[in-house]
């Protein structure tokens, strides 16, 4: 790995819900995503993460699996309803025992545990009480952080409080796409100040000079489809809504007004500008999400159409236009030039910030072959281009410091079930067989470079 800077991290991410599968072993309460799931229609063909990799079970084998690749940094996230199981109140020692045990087995294989605290799986009495569209939950969300960082404190050094809040608030009370379904229009960006307020007031809770805390975001490139003024307000409101209502907030101490004025949120915001100073206090880092970019036109009519459920409100009809790119099965057009110019934009924001890529992946609609091989050369194709443009952002003096795969096992794909694979390792859903893919083995050479 001499092209890469010393001291670069190799590792692979996971999530909870996304793995574990013994939803209701050992203690744990039920999360939101337990009720969505199993809500009718919400989810591709009734799929629900009940069982999804039985990682609960298979852990050890899973990181013996991770660190055969040759990778030495696993993130997994923590189900606050293993911890928590009502989200808050009496804490559940076989929840924090579990992740003990992950930390460890880690530890053993030579492996840097990484966690994040949050991967969008609220618990779900928390729900009832409101969500992310109240502040006692993020106030909820500091004493849980605080409980777990101090029970691991010995085994785990690295954190993450939230994975992508953007998906937690536009996806979860914007378009309800997300657990818990929600469509509440411009009051989802209340769950954004609450979801980021509550990373503050996590990470004063948790860090230390002995430990490194961040948040992972999933910011995207937007670009407009034209130079017309349209389509560049279009883009505006696109990158306003994406990008900077989180990472202003995080790294400049202040929401992009334009955002606030747009969606009609600008007195509500007032209010509870006493709380930027905690939400913009120092973090060791920050985790960048990377699957591509956007491009965006404005459409013929009116972008406002306040009845709309989407992500975008206050400009609900966005028109994404298709630039003519390849394309993951998930329909997200392939462009890894654009992961330089989204560090590049950060670290303008934040000169010294160390970035993280904390997933990067691909879907694609994978086949066993008659010799039990994972011909997947379009991941492969995938994971080469967008690693050397880290390192490409990296030789420019970028402060990237590590790059994790997602995902290391097929799983659970939220609203898609399980008819998305973006692991490195296939999961025979029937029998839990783990086969590592060709693009698995072509990383495990490349890692031994
Ligand atoms: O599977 C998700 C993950 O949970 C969060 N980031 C994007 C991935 C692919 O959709």
């Amino acid at each position: 790995m001499k092209d890469f800077p010393e001291g670069f991290v190799w590792g692979a991410a996971t999530a909870a819900y996304q793995v574990e599968g013994a939803v209701a072993e050992d203690g744990r309460g039920p999360s939101i995503w337990d009720t969505f799931a199993h809500t009718p229609r919400r989810i591709a063909d009734g799929e629900t993460g009940d069982v999804a990799d039985d990682h609960y079970h298979r852990y050890a084998e899973d990181i013996r699996l991770l660190a055969d690749l040759g990778l030495t940094a696993y993130r997994f996230s923590i189900s606050w309803s293993r911890v928590l199981p009502s989200g808050a109140g009496k804490t559940n020692p076989a929840g924090l025992d579990f992740y003990r045990r992950v930390a460890e087995t880690c530890l053993e294989n030579g492996v840097t545990p990484y966690a994040t605290l949050y991967h969008w799986d609220l618990p779900q009495p928390l729900e009832d009480a409101g969500g992310w569209l109240v502040r006692d939950t993020a106030e909820r969300f500091r004493d849980y952080a605080a409980i777990t960082q101090g029970a691991l404190s010995d085994v785990v050094k690295h954190w993450m409080t939230l994975n992508e809040p953007w998906c937690s608030a536009f996806l979860g009370y914007g378009n309800g796409e997300h657990a818990p379904g929600r469509t509440e229009g411009a009051d989802s960006l209340k769950a954004v100040h609450h979801l980021l307020l509550g990373h503050g007031l996590a990470l004063q809770a948790i860090r230390s000079p002995e430990n490194s805390v961040g948040i992972a975001l999933n910011p995207a490139p937007v670009y407009a489809a034209s130079e017309s003024e349209a389509d560049r307000d279009a883009a505006r409101r696109a990158d306003g809504l994406r990008n900077r209502m989180f990472l202003d907030p995080l790294l400049l101490g202040k929401y992009p007004g334009d955002v606030l004025e747009d969606t009609g949120m600008a007195d509500w915001f007032a209010r509870y500008d006493v709380d930027l100073p905690v939400i913009s206090a120092p973090m060791d880092f920050l985790g960048v999400n990377y699957y591509c970019p956007q491009t965006i036109a404005a459409p013929d009519g009116p972008i406002a159409d306040p009845g709309k459920a989407s992500t975008t409100p206050g400009s609900e009809n966005l028109v994404a236009v298709d630039t003519g790119l390849d394309r993951t099965q998930m329909g997200w057009p392939i462009d890894p030039d654009s992961l330089k110019t989204l560090l590049r934009t950060i670290n303008e924001l934040a000169p010294e910030l160390p970035l993280y890529v904390t997933e990067n992946g691909a879907a694609y609609p994978d086949e066993v072959g008659p010799d039990g091989r994972i011909e997947d050369a379009e991941r492969q194709r995938y994971l080469e281009q967008h690693i050397e443009a880290g390192r490409q952002a990296a030789a420019e003096g970028l402060p990237l410091k590590g790059y994790f795969i997602w995902t290391l096992l097929d799983n659970f794909e939220w609203s898609y079930g399980f008819s998305r694979r973006f692991g490195i390792v296939h999961v025979d859903y029937a029998t839990q067989t783990r086969t590592v893919k060709e693009s698995g083995r072509w990383l495990k050479e490349f890692l031994s470079r």
